[in-house]
């Protein structure tokens, strides 16, 4: 009998990292500071008021020698909920993080199978660190506790805590795409990845796709499995044991957006952007410094409709921001340099006295300057060539005070939700991107508005709480008796 507990109990959160910032201060020592990000902030008032714990890897290895656990109890003060650290060797650290996750799941996972280093080494190792995070949710959980494990670093927890002896019930969310059965099935450990998804009570994906594209893989290769598709949800039944699948897109903070978005700060921050460029629409990105996210690709279509449209001459100026990530990673840093390469070459072919097409920003911008840009940048260029959801094409239109224009790639998750309003494009399709650039350029303000307003509609009434509630609701009840499954599905959103 399956039963559903989820309204019960503290919440216990695993992620790869835990939601804060570690910096070593100029005189040595360790300081400790909070994460932002959209996750903790919907989990915070659900972890205060239930209780709760929050699992992962500090950011520090085991041969750094810090003493975490004060530092971490600092951190959180009052805040009604715990962080409990994973320490990693740096070992661990290579070949469960670096090794099979981003060498790994990372590019396969985002079709990119010719990324993948298929290292058997790997294996073990992620199998040895996903054991020692089901200990420490062994170790810091009690009967009743609902279990919330992040993201494919994490896949093989629930089956190690099974096997600890652990029954509460795990739900898991993937934030990542999942691929389909012809880019799956190049994975060696396919069949090990399927079965320790399917020892969570609860699965939860992006996107309609990637739940089909999971119910495809397991209908493929797993036959003592049985999907049966349930509208929101899909039931994937092994003996007596029912795992609930769905697709729930993550949302952001609307309303924080919205309204940091129109602070003095930033209307402020805003205003001396466009001062220092004057007459120009700016078009706008911000991107991790990944491949996934089509940096190179977009810089192309940029310098293709420069040189199709030359009306845009002098007239809009792309900054693009690139935020430093992987760093220690080879093939970060060749991307890194490939971009510099081309923002290079695409500036000194179009420059003009008193305009530089691309300002190129490498560094994490404050979070003023990110909505001040967000606020007033007349288009949004946001292009990755696959992407689970990407949060930065929602923020735009959650801060987009003044009517802009969303660009954004059919492969980004939030295209599933926003394809009516936003401008979709195909990242590999240059002249197909550079159409829609000068689109955007030339759009009238009461389409600009409409649009605008359906969209922040939307992300509006999917936003982050939404998210966190619908998941931990997801499914409400489902049970089996004698073999027939019994359902009844409380809807939610
Ligand atoms: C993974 C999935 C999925 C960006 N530039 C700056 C900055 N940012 C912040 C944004 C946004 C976050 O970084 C990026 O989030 P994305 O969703 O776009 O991308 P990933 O980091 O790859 O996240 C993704 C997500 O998980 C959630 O499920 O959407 O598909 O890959 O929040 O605000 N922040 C600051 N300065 C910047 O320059 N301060």
């Amino acid at each position: 009998m399956f039963t559903n507990k989820t309204r019960e109990g503290r919440l216990i959160t695993v992620s790869n990292r835990l939601p804060i910032m570690l910096t070593r201060a100029d005189d040595g020592e360790w300081q400790i500071e909070p994460g932002g990000g959209g996750l903790i902030t919907a989990l915070a008032p659900m972890l205060r008021d239930r209780g709760g714990v929050w699992i992962g890897w500090p950011g520090v290895v085991e041969e750094d020698q810090v003493d975490i656990e004060p530092l971490l109890a600092h951190a959180t003060g009052d805040s009604g909920y715990a962080l409990k650290p994973v320490v990693l060797t740096a070992t661990e650290h290579d070949k469960f993080y670096l090794g099979f996750s981003n060498e790994i799941i990372w590019p396969l996972f985002h079709d990119l199978q010719s990324r993948c280093n298929f290292d058997p080494t790997y294996w073990a190792t992620y199998e040895a660190v996903n054991r020692k995070f089901a200990q420490a949710v062994a170790q810091h959980s009690r009967a009743g506790d609902y279990l919330w494990v992040h993201d494919y670093h994490l896949i093989n927890v629930a089956s190690e805590l099974r096997a600890l002896g652990v029954t509460n019930e795990v739900g898991f969310f993937l934030h990542i795409p999942f691929p389909s059965p012809d880019i799956f099935l190049k994975l060696p450990w396919r069949f090990q990845i399927l079965r320790a998804l399917l020892d969570y009570d609860l699965i939860g994906f992006q996107t309609l796709r990637d739940r089909q594209n999971f119910a495809q893989c397991v209908q493929a290769l797993l036959k003592d499995v049985a999907i049966q598709d349930k509208g929101p949800v899909s039931l994937a039944q092994i003996g007596t044991r029912v795992v609930r699948v769905c697709a729930l897109p993550i949302g952001i903070d609307f309303q924080e957006f919205a309204q940091q978005a129109a602070s003095a700060a930033v209307a402020d921050a805003a205003w001396y952007i466009h001062e220092a460029l004057p007459g120009r629409t700016i078009i706008f990105s911000t991107d991790r410094l990944d491949y996934t996210k089509g940096i190179p690709e977009k810089l192309a279509a940029f310098r293709y409709a420069l040189l199709h449209y030359p009306e845009l001459h002098e007239r809009v100026t792309l900054v693009q921001a690139v935020v430093p990530s992987r760093t220690d990673i080879r093939e970060y840093a060749e991307l890194k340099a490939e971009v510099e390469r081309l923002v290079g070459e695409i500036n000194g072919q179009f420059t003009r006295a008193g305009w530089v097409p691309i300002h190129y920003i490498y560094q994490r911008l404050s979070r003023t300057e990110l909505l001040a840009y967000y606020r007033t940048s007349e288009i949004a260029l946001i292009t990755p060539l696959k992407d689970g959801m990407n949060l930065v094409a929602k923020e735009y239109c959650a801060c987009s005070l003044e009517d802009g224009v969303l660009i954004l790639s059919e492969f980004a998750g939030a295209a599933a939700q926003l394809q009516r309003d936003a401008l979709l494009v195909n990242p590999y399709d240059v002249a197909g991107v550079a159409a829609a650039i000068y689109r955007a350029w030339t759009m009238g303000r009461e389409e600009r508005r409409a649009r605008m307003r359906n969209l922040r509609r939307a992300i509006r009434e999917r936003d982050i709480f939404w998210w966190v509630d619908s998941f931990l609701h997801a499914g409400a009840t489902y049970s089996l008796n004698n073999g027939t499954l019994l359902e009844k599905f409380v809807p939610h959103g």
